[in-house]
């Protein structure tokens, strides 16, 4: 069976954007792969958090991943921090990453062309961190929304570097990209990302969002003066945003949905559109309650860093002697 690796960081409440573009993905992949997944704790320290805050998104942030259908007997479910290789890794590769290639990723220009003054060191070195927390697991896929695409490319660098210095040690993985809703929107600013550290609430849907509260977004979502309900990303943004969610809720293709709404306004659209979201938060909530009530966190979460320590310290130890850090050359 083949294996497939990876992490939600839990900056925040999870939002529609990592439901479709991740979680449901994952849930899929476990009839066909032994998952491996995670809840990338250390990456949030990346940026300030408020400790209290960060607590609770870890709870709800496991909470949903088993609400969504991830199944702990099934995938191997745990906390980065509680596999301490991944750190230890992590800084062995950033010592065969070079600031160039650092200097190339996206999100670090991004940050760096806004101006941003508070950036820390962790910020900067935080895509060797993501490649030791795939490589240790030698992982065939690692499925990934759009965005963090470049960070499994620089994975494969790093990875093809280190096995060509000192020999073969990694497996060179695969980042996949899912083809509908690899990359949803802003509802109130269609050209960025439905982000969950993103400030303007109105355009994100949490999942623990109150489904009325989420019907109210979907319908003051931003659309255009055109009035025809059709994908066109560069002039309809908004709607081709909403096509995007409904299709992905709902199973039913893109073109399919033009034809059934041709003639009707955005608002019988949206009104659909928010019918999926509300149908899938209510169901989602509703076992996100459940699962809290039955007190198995802490225990899903032990299980499943038992089963990953022992596969992480066990490439942890190769490289160690690859390099020559151990003293049995
Ligand atoms: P942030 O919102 O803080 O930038 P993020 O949501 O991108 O972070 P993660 O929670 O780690 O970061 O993302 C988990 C997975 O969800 C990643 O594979 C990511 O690509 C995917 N994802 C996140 N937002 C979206 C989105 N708007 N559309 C599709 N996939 C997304
Ligand atoms: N960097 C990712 C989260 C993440 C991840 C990983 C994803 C950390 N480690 C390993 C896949 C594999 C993010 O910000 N979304």
């Amino acid at each position: 069976m083949k294996r497939m690796l990876s992490g939600i960081k839990p900056s925040g409440q999870l939002t529609l954007g990592n439901y479709i573009g991740a979680l449901r993905e994952f849930v899929k992949y476990q009839e066909d792969y032994e998952m491996i997944v995670f809840i990338a704790n250390l990456h949030t320290l990346t940026v300030y958090q408020d400790p209290k805050e960060l607590s609770k998104n870890l709870k709800d942030t496991i909470a949903l991943y088993l609400a969504c259908g991830l199944d702990p007997k099934r995938s191997t479910i745990f906390m980065q921090s509680d596999v301490m290789a991944h750190a230890q890794l992590g800084f062995i590769l950033s010592c065969n990453t070079y600031m160039g290639e650092l200097n190339r990723m996206t999100q670090y220009k991004d940050k760096l062309s806004k101006g941003e003054e508070s950036m820390t060191s962790g910020f900067y070195v935080y895509p060797t961190l993501m490649a030791a927390d795939i490589l240790i697991y030698d992982p065939d896929f690692v499925p990934v929304g759009e965005d963090q695409k470049q960070h499994v490319e620089l994975t494969r660098d790093v990875a093809i570097r280190f096995n060509n210095r000192y020999g073969e040690s990694f497996k060179i993985p695969t980042p996949l990209i899912p083809k509908v809703g690899s990359r949803i929107m802003s509802l109130s600013d269609p050209t960025k990302k439905m982000s969950k550290s993103d400030e303007a609430d109105k355009g994100c849907i949490y999942l623990l969002d109150k489904p009325e509260v989420a019907r109210k977004k979907i319908m003051s979502a931003v659309t255009d003066l055109v009035g025809v309900v059709q994908f066109d990303p560069i002039n309809q943004a908004g709607i081709s945003n909403l096509l995007t969610i409904h299709s992905a809720l709902s199973k039913v293709s893109i073109p399919d949905l033009v034809k059934q709404f041709e003639g009707q306004g955005y608002g019988n659209f949206k009104k659909a559109v928010a019918d999926e979201v509300v149908k899938l938060l209510s169901d989602l909530q509703s076992k996100y309650e459940v699962i809290l009530s039955q007190h198995i966190l802490e225990e899903v979460l032990e299980s499943g860093a038992k089963k990953a320590r022992i596969m992480a310290d066990a490439k942890l130890k190769l490289v160690e002697q690859k390099i020559g850090l151990t003293i049995d050359q």
